[in-house]
């Protein structure tokens, strides 16, 4: 599928310091390699919804360590996937009689134009799980011939053959230290896992399973369903997980840098994922998972389901500026949970326009100290709110003298705060 166009980054003198990031699996910060190319994938949109903040801040999150690798003088091959075809999205279709594939095609533009707005850079590679589907078969085709796959008998209704994946199994079949096993990457206990399973896509009560916490590879066709050709699992449709682990392995190094999503995908969607990418290969998906904190709005969880979405797309109809719905995002860390609020929107225009301000009156000098502010900042974990503030006190220094602008230490200023944190100024 085509990606979107990004603006080109600005290459700044100097370099970042050694990166250090959050990893969910190993519950504490760790330091990225600092030599070679970087990978990351980052889950993408299912598009039955335009793009609320709470996806906007997790692909600015992403889009922060993309800078922060980049400004560390790494290439970075970077692949989101687009789930253009799951229950949500069908059952979106059919509730407002458009046909899911012009629902997808509509949602997906709009995305497009959001993060083209929001100056977000584009993935190398941004794939759609309808396009994926003759790559996803032979893996699950293999992992049923492995016997870590299996389908289950038709009963209450449903057909023959929806195949799961065996959990268990999967968890035995290596003791190497980088083996997985359920909870590896979200640590968490049964109850809570088979709660947020349930509420999260899952199935624990289907019949026929051998645990209630295996997850959907394959659904063979139902009447009203689209489908497609599945070699010796028959006509159907991939499984979430599955798509995912297909996609990345297909375009990017194995295993890859950084898994990167909201906080809602660790389980159990990377937890699977990570799950069918070692039985597949024997080596994990990703050396490192990071996850975004959730968005809401004042004070409850941003969601499609409970409708109380505040939309990129909205305000930009409003005629608000998407570097200042940016800069409101990057005032909160990337792993807090935080709320959208009219004062926090009202403060990051002020802090946009206080820039600008500085900028016309930058002092010959300021910009080194405030590139490395930044710089120092984003190292340490993204830390966005940080490397606001380190340019915060430069505008304030500025503001305070308002000498003679040097046009060097400005072009310097405004290039940094474009290729760091992402804001045209
Ligand atoms: N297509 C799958 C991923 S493969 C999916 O989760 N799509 S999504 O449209 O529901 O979400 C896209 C991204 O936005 C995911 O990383 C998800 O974790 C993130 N996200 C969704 N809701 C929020 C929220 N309220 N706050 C922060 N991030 C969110
Ligand atoms: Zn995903």
């Amino acid at each position: 599928m085509k990606s979107w166009t990004s603006r080109p980054v600005p290459v700044l003198p100097g370099s970042m310091p050694a990166i250090r990031l959050f990893d969910t699996a190993e519950g504490r910060e760790v330091g990225l390699p600092a030599t070679g190319e970087q990978s990351m994938y980052v889950c993408g949109i299912t598009p039955y919804d335009a793009t609320h903040m709470g996806h906007a801040a997790s692909y600015v999150a992403f889009d922060l360590l993309n800078r922060a690798w980049r400004d560390a003088g790494h290439k970075v091959a970077y692949v989101q996937n687009v789930t253009d075809v799951d229950d949500p999205l069908l059952e979106r279709a059919t509730a407002t009689g458009v046909d899911w594939r012009e629902l997808a095609a509509s949602q997906i533009e709009l995305f497009q134009t959001d993060m083209t707005a929001l100056n977000v850079i584009a993935p190398d590679h941004y794939v759609g799980a309808v396009e994926s589907v003759e790559l996803i078969v032979p893996a699950i085709e293999r992992l049923v011939r492995q016997g870590l796959a299996y389908r289950v008998a038709g009963a209450g209704g449903e057909p023959d053959g929806d195949v799961y994946y065996d959990v268990e199994a999967a968890g035995k079949q290596s003791v190497d230290a980088d083996a997985w096993t359920l909870g590896s990457i979200s640590h968490l206990g049964e109850a809570e896992m088979l709660e947020l399973f349930a509420e999260r896509g899952g199935d624990p009560g289907r019949a026929g399973k051998r645990q209630a916490l295996d997850p959907l590879l394959w659904r063979v066709a139902r009447d009203g369903e689209p489908s497609w050709p599945g070699g010796e699992l028959g006509q159907g449709r991939p499984g979430w997980h599955i798509e995912c682990t297909v996609i990345a392995q297909r375009y990017l190094p194995v295993p890859f840098t950084v898994q990167g999503g909201g906080s809602d995908l660790i389980f159990p969607h990377h937890e699977m994922g990570a799950g069918h990418a070692y039985s597949l290969t024997g080596v994990p998906l990703a050396r490192h998972y990071a996850h975004a904190g959730m968005v809401g709005l004042d004070g409850e969880k941003m969601s499609k389901s409970k409708g109380n979405l505040v939309l990129v797309s909205r305000l930009r109809a409003d005629g608000e500026e998407p570097a200042a719905i940016r800069l409101a995002i990057l005032a909160h860390h990337y792993r807090a949970d935080w709320s959208w609020t009219q004062e926090g929107f009202a403060e990051a225009k002020d802090r946009l326009a206080a820039w600008r301000q500085a900028l016309a009156v930058t002092p010959a000098g300021s910009a080194a100290g405030v590139i490395g502010g930044m710089r120092t900042a984003l190292a340490a974990d993204l830390d966005a709110p940080a490397a606001l503030a380190a340019v915060d006190g430069w505008a304030a220094t500025a503001l305070s003298t308002a000498g003679e602008c040097s046009p060097q230490d400005q072009a310097l200023v405004s290039d940094a705060v474009e290729a760091l944190l992402g804001v045209v100024l």
